[in-house]
């Protein structure tokens, strides 16, 4: 493995760093990971973007991870390649490391209303009153994530940072987002994965980026 990280330095194609979640989440566990890797940004939305994608791969999303000229889509299969290399991306604790891949198994599978009603937009704060079922998601969010950290005592799901906290954050700046309602607890969780210093570097792309995605932005202005 660690041959195949050396050959060629890691290239991870990535969406718009204020709205792609699913692109936040390997380039953190990349970080985390300490592999060094180049980044491409594609604009989603623009004309012409889908077949940049499809040119890529046949899964036509981003993120994308090549390595030694091979892609590899889809973030989950990106972290479980990483986790490969640098095995303490999961907790060593077998139940522990179960327990991790089932939430974050939740996350890339589920919470649809939240990733519709809610979607990523890291310069978005809005106080507008959002939709029921909404609500509900966010406090089933909120009561696993204090289960977890109470669980592990905090700050993290679980023992030590894990693909779990980078599944979870770009969760957490949603619930900042949209003033999602969450415990005490869980706001600590949601502050301490914001400040993380690997984060704000993300944050800061995203605050200096201009290529906008108008129907993202207008989600949840009106009601
Ligand atoms: N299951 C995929 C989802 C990837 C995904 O939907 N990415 C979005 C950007 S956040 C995308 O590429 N959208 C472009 C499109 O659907 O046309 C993963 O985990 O990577």
């Amino acid at each position: 493995m660690a041959e195949i990280l050396t050959a060629q330095p890691l290239k991870l194609y990535i969406g718009n760093y204020n709205y792609s979640s699913w692109s936040l989440r390997p380039w953190l566990i990349l970080r985390k990971a300490e592999l060094p890797f180049v980044e491409e940004v594609i604009d989603l939305d623009i004309p012409g973007y889908k077949d940049r994608l499809l040119d890529l791969t046949d899964a036509g999303t981003v993120p994308v991870l090549e390595v030694n000229g091979e892609r590899l889509p889809d973030s989950l299969a990106i972290a479980e390649f990483c986790a490969q290399a640098v095995p303490n991306l999961w907790p060593k604790d077998p139940e522990m490391k179960m327990k991790a891949k089932e939430v974050v198994r939740l996350m890339h599978e589920g919470f649809q209303i939240i990733r519709d009603e809610a979607p990523m937009n890291l310069r978005r704060r809005t106080e507008t009153p959002m939709p029921k079922a909404c609500l509900k998601e966010a406090e089933d969010i909120s009561a696993m994530w204090d289960a977890l950290l109470e669980a592990h005592n905090g700050p993290y799901l679980f023992d030590n940072w894990s693909i779990a906290d980078a599944f979870y954050t770009p969760v957490a700046t949603r619930f900042a987002s949209y003033g999602l309602p969450r415990s005490v607890r869980s706001d600590t969780y949601i502050s301490e994965l914001m400040s993380d210093p690997d984060f704000q570097d993300w944050e800061m792309k995203a605050f200096a980026e201009t290529h906008i995605l108008p129907e993202t932005d207008k989600v949840n202005l009106k009601r």
